[in-house]
């Protein structure tokens, strides 16, 4: 099949950068999105969220004279859903915006079209959820229109790189559907695409991102371990990843962004008595932080009034996203057990976490600090420099809870370096 025509609902990380790739390879594209503020940003020829290259690419698709941004949907022959679904307080996967999108393009549907749902959802939701409201059309799923399942497997800060190289699952709710799917993405990728049924789709997904946070849970429990052993686990995890058979994670403050710490969820929903490994896995990585916390109090000899500079808030290296951040919930805990907490996030340098002040530079941060705490392995905080820290510090207090300070040079500038998992280090 080819398609000519395109309507892609949700303009986040994932439907933005799809929308203006398919626009820049030819096809006509009207990208929706129901949040007026990023549909007046896109018109003026800005973009809403960062991510490297992103804004070349977007006015690449806008000069082509091929994507056109509105508030709701219009005939198209094939529709993408990326939509947020986002995690209830439950943690059951909320689908009302799935459930809207879905809603929004049957006036639109007509025989022959192609409906794709991208958003991470759990297993079935395409053949339970979404075929009956498609279906309000008066059109069969798989009969009159195709339907089908391919999830995004992109990394922040990659994005546009990945989205064309990664291999792509697309499952379809019968054979002629993952195949109308396959002649879609193949105007863009080049990684291989692997052809499945929905719920498959849905599935691999979900046991991905599973797959590295109950990985990450254990590095996080082999990290606790080793300090009540005194024993480095940094050390242990290099020894050990010599074996050729074994990969240990790095262990952290926690587990966050807006993927991994929700998706093992979607499975503990859909099956709770199959899933005690994946449910006690995000137990552990959601503990992280209090743990990390209790570690930082005993070393403090108490926490209330102690004066510290939290460095890092997003939840990873090099990125300025801040949902679910542990790094958020470690300045929380300091905040609530009585810490004067000044925070400095190079990647959004506005971020603020209420309780805590917000420093606009690391000095301002450091400042009169008795200790600091890095939790976020950011480019610039790794490579701090160790004597200029202690110029501007009342004490000479150190935590690291990414293992990325140089042990050596910290110790050199008179500091007591407490690293996470370090037991044996930090005596
Ligand atoms: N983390 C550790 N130790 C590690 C690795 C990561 O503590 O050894 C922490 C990070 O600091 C962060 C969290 O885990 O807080 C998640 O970071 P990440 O880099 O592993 O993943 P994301 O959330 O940025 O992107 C993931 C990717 N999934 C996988 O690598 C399996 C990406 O491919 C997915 O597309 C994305 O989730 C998504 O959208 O689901």
């Amino acid at each position: 099949m080819e398609f000519h025509s395109l309507c892609v609902l949700g303009l986040g990380y994932i439907g933005l950068p799809t929308a203006s790739t398919f626009a820049t390879h030819g096809l006509r594209v009207v990208g929706v999105d129901v949040n007026q503020r990023v549909v007046d940003v896109l018109r003026n020829g800005e973009i809403h969220i960062q991510e490297p290259g992103l804004r070349t690419l977007v006015q690449a698709a806008f000069r082509s004279g091929h994507l056109r941004i509105l508030d709701a949907p219009e005939p198209s022959e094939a529709f993408i859903l990326a939509v947020p679904t986002p995690i209830t307080a439950q943690q059951t996967a909320d689908l009302t915006y799935v459930r809207a999108a879905a809603s929004s393009i049957v006036p639109h549907l007509r025989r022959g079209c192609l409906v794709v749902l991208e958003s991470t959802s759990p297993p079935r939701t395409t053949v339970d959820v979404l075929a009956p409201i498609l279906e309000e059309s008066g059109l069969r799923a798989g009969e009159d229109f195709y339907l089908a399942y391919t999830p995004e497997r992109v990394l922040p800060g990659q994005i546009l790189r990945e989205l064309i190289d990664n291999a792509r699952v697309i499952g379809g709710i019968n054979r002629a559907s993952a195949e109308a799917g396959r002649d879609l993405y193949a105007v863009f990728v080049k990684g291989e695409i692997l052809l499945t049924d929905a719920t498959t789709a849905e599935f691999v997904k979900l046991m991905e991102n599973t797959y590295r946070d109950t990985n990450i849970a254990l590095a996080n429990e082999f990290a606790r371990l080793s300090e009540r052993l005194g024993i480095d686990v940094w050390e242990a995890i290099d020894l050990a990843n010599r074996h050729p058979r074994v990969s240990v994670l790095r262990p952290g403050p926690g587990v966050g962004g807006h993927c991994i710490s929700v998706d093992p969820w979607f499975l503990v929903e859909a099956a709770p008595e199959a899933s005690p490994l994946i449910r006690q896995a995000r137990m552990v990585n959601d503990g992280q932080p209090a743990w990390w916390v209790d570690r930082m109090q005993q070393a403090l000899g108490g926490l209330q009034g102690k004066t510290i500079a939290a460095l890092g808030l997003a939840y990873k290296q090099d990125v300025d996203d801040l949902r679910e951040s542990p790094a958020i919930e470690v300045v929380r805990q300091l905040v609530a057990r009585g810490a004067r907490v000044r925070t400095y996030e190079p990647m959004a340098r506005g971020a603020k976490v209420e309780g805590a002040e917000a420093a606009e530079t690391l000095e301002e941060a450091l400042a009169g600090a008795e200790a600091f705490v890095l939790l976020v392995d950011h480019r610039e905080l790794r490579s701090m420099d160790a004597a200029a820290v202690a110029r501007s510090m009342k004490g000479r207090l150190a935590f690291d809870a990414r293992g990325a300070l140089s042990r050596r040079a910290w110790k050199a500038a008179g500091f007591r370096l407490h690293v996470l998992g370090a037991g044996e280090a930090n005596a």
